[in-house]
């Protein structure tokens, strides 16, 4: 009797999900594999900039010391990387790009953003998907800064996109009013990178 309430009490739960949290055609890891086209850059705090300009009102321009200034949140999330693997509760640290949308104001024909990063890696996303209450350019994973191969001292974390967009190295977010594609998304990934509807590629 107890067992059958017990067990009506997991049916429940499972059928509260939406979906599944890992999605289709991913596969779990525990460690944090490495992936980016080049060389990893050489960055040094005193010269470190996070540029914003493009389609803005006016262009702003951030010092590591007024990043670090800036309101810093935590927040854990999960890793779906495009070539199948994935990683739970991931907890970043960092300012939300909501904190530093309080900062500028995007002209009405801004829709998108490309994230730049030294080296010149690029990733476009669009602007609606950086309100998010996880996404933000993080300084530290679980607890420690970000490893330079991991992107620091800063990278881009959206979350409910494929990693790709996630910019390593991050230095600035360009206000663009089209879709651009970014450096993946001229190698035929896909222009947007939702894991659940497996955007992996493009299909033109
Ligand atoms: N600057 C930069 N950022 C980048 C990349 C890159 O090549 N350069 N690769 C992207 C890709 S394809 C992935 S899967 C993730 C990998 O991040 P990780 O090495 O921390 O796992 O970084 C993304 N950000
Ligand atoms: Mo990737």
């Amino acid at each position: 009797m107890l067992s059958l309430i017990s067990g009506c009490v997991f049916l429940g739960n499972i059928m509260d999900n939406k979906e599944p949290r890992l999605p289709a055609g991913q596969r779990l890891t525990e460690d944090w594999p490495i992936l980016h086209y080049g060389s990893i850059p050489n960055i040094n705090l005193d010269e470190w900039v996070f540029n914003i300009n493009g389609l803005v009102e006016e262009p702003l321009s951030f010092t590591w010391k007024d990043f670090m200034d800036m309101p810093q949140t935590k927040v854990t999330s999960d890793i779906h990387c495009v070539t199948t693997w994935s990683k739970y509760d991931n907890e970043w640290e960092g300012v939300l790009l909501k904190d530093i949308f309080k900062l500028i104001q995007p002209l009405n024909q801004a829709k998108h953003v490309m994230f730049h990063s030294y080296g010149g890696y690029t990733t476009n996303v669009p602007i609606d998907d950086l309100m998010f209450d996880n996404v933000l350019i993080a300084h530290s994973h679980n607890g420690a800064p970000l490893a330079p191969e991991h992107g620091a001292p800063a990278r881009g974390v959206v979350p409910h996109l494929y990693f790709w967009k996630s910019a390593k190295w991050v230095n600035g977010m360009e206000f663009i009013s089209d879709e651009i594609p970014g450096f993946w998304e001229n190698y035929g990934y896909h222009i947007y990178g939702d894991p659940w509807k497996e955007e992996r590629y493009s299909s033109f």
